[in-house]
């Protein structure tokens, strides 16, 4: 995984130029072990919505589900949220400030998809979600439109079970189109014209929101016969 601190570069590299090296070796160990134990708990939840699209594609004839992608949250980004917050860094304070270090993806077709997939995600007796937040309907000022949730899922090692949380971005395939495009403009530095950009991204985010309503419609309309 790209920025993560394996244990090759604890050996092989210059980050142990300290006093104590071994606290450094100890640390990244657990830190791997936490990354491990977040990318197990993103296999569960992709696993589960993999089962979530193969039975509903049996029912409404078609998968709900464009695709799906994850993603583990890059230390440095870790590092400078838990700063922001003005929380020291620890992995016992990342794991209780930072809901987002395991991030999900679901990408459909349709918004009533995403309505359908998060309420059957939310009815299964070993998922808890600690945090809604509905975008689609409550679109950000910037135009962003996504369903997210924060959840628990608990994960089985080899001597133990553990809880851990989960990102999940839910969002049509329109929605994804916009959020990839302003999400790369966050990152680039003297945009020309940005007052022109942020108004076009804020139109484009209308119209894609248009088109959502729309495609769906028609939908209804083709399959109702
Ligand atoms: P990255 O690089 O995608 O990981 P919180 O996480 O709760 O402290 P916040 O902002 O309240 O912070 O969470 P929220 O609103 O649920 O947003 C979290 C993630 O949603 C972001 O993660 C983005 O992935 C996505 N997101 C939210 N708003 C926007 C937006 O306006 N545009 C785009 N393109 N994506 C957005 P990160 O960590 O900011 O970024």
């Amino acid at each position: 995984m790209a920025g993560m601190i394996t244990k090759d570069m604890v050996l092989n590299e210059n980050i142990l130029n300290l006093e104590h090296p071994e606290d450094v070796l100890e640390s990244a160990e657990l830190y791997i072990r936490t990354i491990m134990e977040y990318n197990c708990a993103l296999r569960e939840v992709k696993t589960k919505f993999s089962v979530i699209n193969d039975e509903m594609a049996l029912t409404i004839d078609r998968n709900p589900i464009e695709h799906i992608k994850t993603r583990v949250k890059q230390p440095i980004s870790i590092i400078r949220k838990l700063e922001r917050k003005g929380i020291p860094i620890t992995i016992k304070n990342i794991e209780e400030n930072i809901f987002d270090v395991a991030g999900i993806r679901v990408v459909c077709s349709y918004p009533e998809d995403v309505y359908k997939l998060a309420g059957a995600l939310s009815n299964q007796d070993d998922i808890t979600v600690l945090q809604k937040k509905d975008y689609i309907k409550n679109p950000k000022e910037n135009g962003y439109r996504s369903y997210h949730m924060v959840v628990q899922v608990p994960i089985f090692l080899l001597e133990e079970k553990k809880t851990k949380c989960v990102e999940i971005q839910l969002r049509t395939i329109a929605m994804d189109f916009w959020a990839s495009l302003e999400h790369k403009m966050r990152y680039k530095k003297d945009i020309e014209n940005i007052e022109f950009v942020h108004k076009e991204l804020l139109e484009c985010a209308k119209l894609s929101s248009n088109l959502d309503q729309r495609m769906q419609k028609l939908r209804h309309i083709i399959e109702s016969r």
